[in-house]
């Protein structure tokens, strides 16, 4: 039996301001061309079962597009007769009972088994059960369903979990839900368990018939580094399996770090970007930029605009400057924010005018002024 584990595709997420030559958020498309290319996959390989372990859809009520894009691309699969379960995460379950399930649209499929709700379901296909343990948010009726979860005897048991199993793999999100630890002992009568939420392919150390396959596109940049794809899943006649992850093409994100930036020229800090910018290849590719311990002058000299024209052909510029506050010694993160503008200017000024203390205070005063403003 070949099965084919995929999860946290996030139909419909969007990020920054490009937009593609069809007038859709390019990110948005990246996501769509992550998911096309699994189809692509199982298309090819002809799996026997396909699972998704949860956040199908970024959103309760995704949008037209992302909802008939997926439709679309699931009927490709049904096409093939192929039968694919997938499971509710806490992206796409409702938040309240005044929104409708959205997984629910997919049952119009004739091959396609969501579940959704507050309940676990099971479906056997040959020698495998699946079973599909959706993301409740109502604990009481999650424990409900946890304590009547039972393996099939005779039957290799595959569970589907949307979850941080232990607190690990927990993504900082509203609405996710470590495993309770109570019923942790009870996985071990699952052959495999079908992990769902945390971004990075993984197998759990403490449960090592427990995998995550990851995302299948980067959404931050804790995912700088990791690829993404899917598993899959061979199952031996005696009842042993094999794991491998493949990989798929995604957009690059790549990470420049800069530490203890004050020590530097503002000239060197140039000659260190520039030759990351020659080491590297950029084109199309999320740059996060991180600067620890600037000053404030230098991150003037070194803005967003000079960024760009050192990386003329990437996708996007992230740039976080952490300063360097030289009376405490301590360090705060500054964003891309205007919340302090007043401040950026009257350090510059005293940068600018070291030796006339007087002139200084007057154009910070009148800056000040003027910020208060406006
Ligand atoms: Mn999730």
């Amino acid at each position: 039996m070949h099965i084919i584990h995929f999860s946290d595709t996030h139909l419909g997420f969007q990020a920054y301001d490009n937009v593609d030559d069809n007038g859709i958020n390019a990110r948005e498309q990246d996501v769509y061309d992550a998911f096309e290319r699994i189809v692509d996959r199982i298309c090819a390989e002809k799996p026997d079962v396909v699972i998704h372990s949860g956040d199908f859809f970024h959103r309760p009520s995704p949008s037209n597009r992302a909802l008939t894009f997926g439709m679309e691309q699931l009927r490709r699969v049904c096409d093939l007769d192929i039968p694919l379960v997938v499971i509710s995460g806490n992206h796409e379950t409702p938040k309240t009972v005044y929104t409708s399930p959205i997984l629910r649209a997919l049952r119009t499929l004739h091959c396609v088994y969501p579940a959704f709700g507050d309940v676990w379901e099971k479906w056997t296909f040959g020698d495998v059960t699946v079973h599909a343990m959706p993301h409740i948010n109502d604990y009481r009726k999650l424990f409900e369903e946890l304590e009547k979860l039972q393996p099939v005897e005779g039957s290799f048991n595959i569970l589907m979990l949307h979850t941080s199993l232990g607190k690990r793999y927990l993504m900082e999100e509203y609405g996710e839900q470590v495993f309770p630890p109570e019923f942790e002992e009870k996985l071990q009568g699952f052959q495999y368990v079908a992990l769902g939420h945390w971004h990075n392919y993984q197998q759990v150390n403490l449960h090592p018939n427990a995998w995550y396959s990851g995302s299948t596109e980067r959404f931050s940049d804790t995912e700088i580094g990791a690829e993404k794809g899917f598993i899959n899943l061979k199952l031996a006649a005696d009842g042993t399996f094999t794991n491998t992850f493949e990989a798929i093409p995604t957009r690059p994100w790549l990470k420049f770090e800069s530490h203890h930036c004050h020590a530097l020229s503002v000239d060197e800090l140039r000659e260190k970007i520039k030759s990351f910018a020659v080491e590297n290849d950029t084109r199309g590719a999320i740059m996060t930029l991180v600067f620890n311990d600037i000053r404030v002058e230098q991150s003037l000299e070194i803005s967003n605009q000079h960024l760009r024209e050192i990386f003329p052909h990437c996708f996007q510029l992230l740039p976080k400057r952490r300063m360097y506050n030289e009376k405490s010694h301590a360090t705060r993160w500054e964003a891309q924010s205007f919340d302090s503008l007043d401040k950026l200017f009257s350090a510059y000024v005293r940068e600018q005018y070291r030796d006339d203390e007087a002139m200084a205070q007057k154009l910070a005063q009148k800056a000040a002024s003027f910020f208060n403003q406006h």
